[in-house]
Order: structure tokens, then C-alpha cells, then sequence
């Protein structure tokens, strides 16, 4: 019994901090849910461009190329530089927030996160993947056949 308890416990562990790879939809839901529809007038199929051009919806997506030495972490690729603290680099650690959560198959805390940096003067242009894919672009494909 115990046995199967340890294994049990082991495995609720793994499963906890596994990768998660969102539908796009399952996506779009859960940013409509958390207030990003025209949160700072950008529309919801922005923040879903972004992601899928930043992360392909991959919590756990790790950039370690960019040209500054820098890493960007997770679903919406949050910078260790300015938003987030981790072990690497000294760090404005906007979002106070350690980079390991924003790798997580939560990502409420992302959420607030991206939240806090669109506040920022340069808005959504922190995110070169959405400048380059997304930005004055038609975007309804992003939540096409999505039931929001
Ligand atoms: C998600 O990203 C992680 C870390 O880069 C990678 O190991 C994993 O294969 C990716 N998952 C998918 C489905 O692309
Ligand atoms: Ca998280």
C-alpha cells in the first residue's frame, strides 16, 4: 500500500509540472476568461497570435538565442532581463515573479504577467514575434471556430 502511494505521489508531482501545450481555443477561452478581450484595446486574437508566434502554445518554451545573453520563458516568452527572477542574471523582475512559474501548466500568473507589460510605453511591441506576425495583420483566424 504504501508503495502505491510513493508512486501515486510521484507521479501527481510530474503531472503538475509537466509541459502543457494549449489548443488554440482552450486558449482563447481561458484569456477571454481573465480580461485580455481589448484589455489596453488590444483585441483577443492579438494575445492568441502572439502566443502561438511566441510559443506555439508551449508552457514550458525556453528561448536561449537571443542575441543579449538573455532567456525568455514560457507560453507568452516573458523576459528574465525586466519581468522575471531567476538564478542566471541580475533582473528588474517587473511581474516579481520567479521565471521557473512562467513555465508551468498554470499560467494565471502568466497571464498576470503579460498584464503588467502591456502597461508598459511600448505596449505589445515587447513581443517581436507579434510585431513581426501579428501586429495590423487580419487576426480572425486566431479564434476561428472557437466557442468563446
Ligand atoms: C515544449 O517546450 C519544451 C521545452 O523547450 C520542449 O521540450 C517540448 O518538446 C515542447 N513541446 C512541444 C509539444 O513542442
Ligand atoms: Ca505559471
Amino acid at each position: 500500500m504504501r508503495s502505491m502511494l510513493i508512486v501515486f505521489l510521484f507521479s501527481y508531482f510530474f503531472a503538475r509540472y509537466d509541459a502543457k501545450v494549449f489548443s488554440q481555443c482552450e486558449l482563447a477561452k481561458k484569456l477571454k476568461a481573465q480580461g485580455l478581450d481589448n484589455f489596453h484595446s488590444y483585441s483577443l486574437a492579438n494575445w492568441v497570435c502572439m502566443a502561438k508566434h511566441e510559443s506555439k502554445f508551449n508552457t514550458s518554451a525556453l528561448n536561449t538565442k537571443n542575441s543579449d545573453g538573455t532567456i525568455d520563458y514560457g507560453i507568452f516568452q516573458v523576459n528574465n532581463k525586466w519581468w522575471c527572477k531567476d538564478n542566471k542574471r541580475s533582473s528588474k523582475n517587473g511581474c516579481n515573479i520567479a521565471c521557473s512559474k512562467l513555465l508551468d501548466d498554470d499560467i494565471d500568473d502568466d497571464i498576470t504577467c503579460i498584464k503588467r507589460i502591456v502597461k508598459d510605453p511600448n505596449k505589445m511591441n515587447a513581443w517581436n514575434a507579434w510585431v513581426k506576425h501579428c501586429k495590423g495583420k487580419d487576426l480572425s483566424k486566431y479564434l476561428a471556430g472557437c466557442k468563446l
